[in-house]
């Protein structure tokens, strides 16, 4: 089992606080307008972490004008000067980054190997990106300008990721934020917020509010919020673009998906089996662009199948905190009923269920790996994004089929290819919809590379060059002054 000293000093920073936040406004601290609170358990073991305030429309507005205020100072500060707070963030995280790691952990139930060797490095480096950028804004992006108030909102499934890919372009660029953590994973976001303490950052340059989808829904329609920029699912992305049509305010979206992980005959079958287990099973799946159809030509399929089975078995599922475990805990209840209810309906709709013989652990939110094969293009668990760690296999014959169906859903956020002709690789890579192509690789991710999706998996880029367009305008004068909209 884990060491128990691990996860320590997030439980000391957890009753530092008596285990009790409030909002994040305006560079300092306050209760919510309403009084009320909710709890953020701990998945592994449903244990309550903390308290975290539930912000109403009301604190929603004192943020945004908090965020107001600090534009005019900050949109005309210059862009080595914003470097270095993005430096700073950086190395912050950098410094704390075990403190981060295991508060992630613990919050979200995914394994202290990926929050320490995956999440919060990529956390350090989007910052670290980003500064270049805030560096070269004033002669690389000449004649842009910021947008003002940006209004964002992240999911749980890389909460500090999420929250760097959010925060590092908007204040890169000159803008400030108003950001809304997911309601079960809300502790590295107010963790963040007292590093923007620590490094001197402006008041209201970052204003973090904690809630739910009500918190959202009222940061969505705020009149004073210039841009949302959303992360989630693809019916509450439905939602926002409705919400804020003819409203004047800049949009941008990242979705679901049901990304295909295509296998060709000649193959490298070890390395795609590996490739399977990152693209699946990492983060229990819950992961947009997560390789969640396995298309594997109908030669190898059985001896794909096979390897695959006899590296599931070899998969560890329990405690997050134990740096030998390969898939933790789902993030909450509801999401495992979920998982749960799609993984019955492949059942029913007549694809083969396969799971290694152990059993997960009773206590807490697992769920094994698991594996269909037999699946029908057309039923729910080859159409509908699972989240979760369920992998849906099929077959094709040719190449053409094998596009046909990487194409086959309304999503188009990933897709791997795995073939050991890179001319075929590359062709078939040429005629897939979607954000994101890996060839014999999968699940790679840099600041420098924009990410995002066609199709119901949204729109805009997140990192990159490309990533900068959504947080900046056209400068509607040479010297741009800071712009109210109220
Ligand atoms: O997402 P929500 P949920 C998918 C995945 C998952 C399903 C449900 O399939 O099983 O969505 O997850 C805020 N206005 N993804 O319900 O609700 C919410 O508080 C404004 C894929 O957790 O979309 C949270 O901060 N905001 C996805 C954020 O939206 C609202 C990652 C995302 O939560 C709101 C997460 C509203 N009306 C889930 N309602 C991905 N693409 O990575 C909720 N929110």
């Amino acid at each position: 089992g884990p060491a128990p000293e691990a996860a320590q000093p997030a439980l000391d920073w957890l009753k530092a606080h008596q285990g009790k936040f409030g909002l994040f406004i305006g560079g300092k601290w306050r209760d919510p307008a309403s009084q009320e609170w909710f709890a953020t358990l701990n998945p592994a073991n449903a244990q309550k972490l903390a308290e975290v305030a539930q912000a109403s429309a009301v604190d929603v507005d004192e943020a945004v004008k908090a965020a107001r205020k600090a534009f005019i100072g900050w949109s005309q500060t210059p862009g080595h000067v914003r470097a270095r707070y993005l430096y700073a963030m950086a190395r912050q995280v950098q410094k704390h980054a075990r403190l981060f790691a295991v508060l992630e952990t613990l919050d979200n139930g995914k394994p202290i190997r990926e929050t320490r060797d995956i999440d919060i490095p990529l956390v350090a480096r989007h910052f670290y990106y980003h500064a270049g950028w805030a560096q070269l804004m004033e002669s690389e992006l000449a004649g842009y300008a910021p947008l003002g108030v940006v209004g964002q909102i992240i999911p749980w499934n890389f909460p500090l990721l999420m929250l760097s890919w959010k925060i590092a372009p908007a204040l890169a660029m000159g803008n400030t934020v108003v950001l809304k953590p997911a309601e079960f994973t809300p502790l590295t976001a107010l963790l963040f917020a007292e590093i923007c303490q620590s490094i001197g950052l402006p008041p209201g340059v970052v204003n973090i509010l904690t809630g739910d989808g009500k918190t959202g829904a009222a940061l969505v329609e705020h009149p004073g919020v210039d841009k949302i920029a959303f992360t989630g699912s693809t019916e509450v992305g439905r939602l926002i673009r409705k919400a804020t049509a003819g409203s004047g305010k800049k949009l941008s979206l990242e979705l679901g998906g049901k990304s295909p992980f295509l296998v060709f005959e000649d193959a490298d079958l070890d390395s795609a089996v590996e490739g399977v287990v990152d693209a699946i099973w990492f983060n229990q799946g819950q992961v947009c662009c997560a390789g969640s159809r396995l298309l594997v030509q109908e030669g190898i399929a059985e001896r794909m199948y096979t390897k695959l089975r006899a590296r599931m078995e070899k998969l560890r599922v329990g405690n997050p905190l134990d740096k030998a475990v390969d898939i933790g805990a789902i993030v909450a209840p509801v999401q495992l009923q979920k998982i749960q209810q799609l993984v019955q309906k492949g059942v029913e709709e007549g694809a083969r269920l396969w799971q290694p013989s152990w059993a997960v652990p009773s206590e807490g939110c697992f769920y094994p790996p698991t594996l269909f094969t037999e699946v029908a293009p057309a039923s729910t668990i080859a159409q509908e994004e699972i989240f979760g760690p369920v992998l849906a296999a099929l077959t094709f014959r040719t190449p053409e089929e094998a596009v046909r169906l990487a194409n086959n859903t309304r999503y188009g956020l990933a897709a791997s290819i795995w073939s050991e002709d890179i001319n075929l690789a590359l062709d078939i890579a040429t005629q897939i919809k979607a954000g994101t192509i890996w060839i014999n690789s999968t699940n790679l991710f840099d600041a420098a590379s924009g990410f995002g999706g066609y199709r119901e998996s949204g729109f805009g880029r997140e990192g990159g060059k490309e990533g900068l367009w959504e947080y900046v305008k056209k400068a509607e004068s040479p010297h741009p002054k800071a712009q109210s909209r109220k």
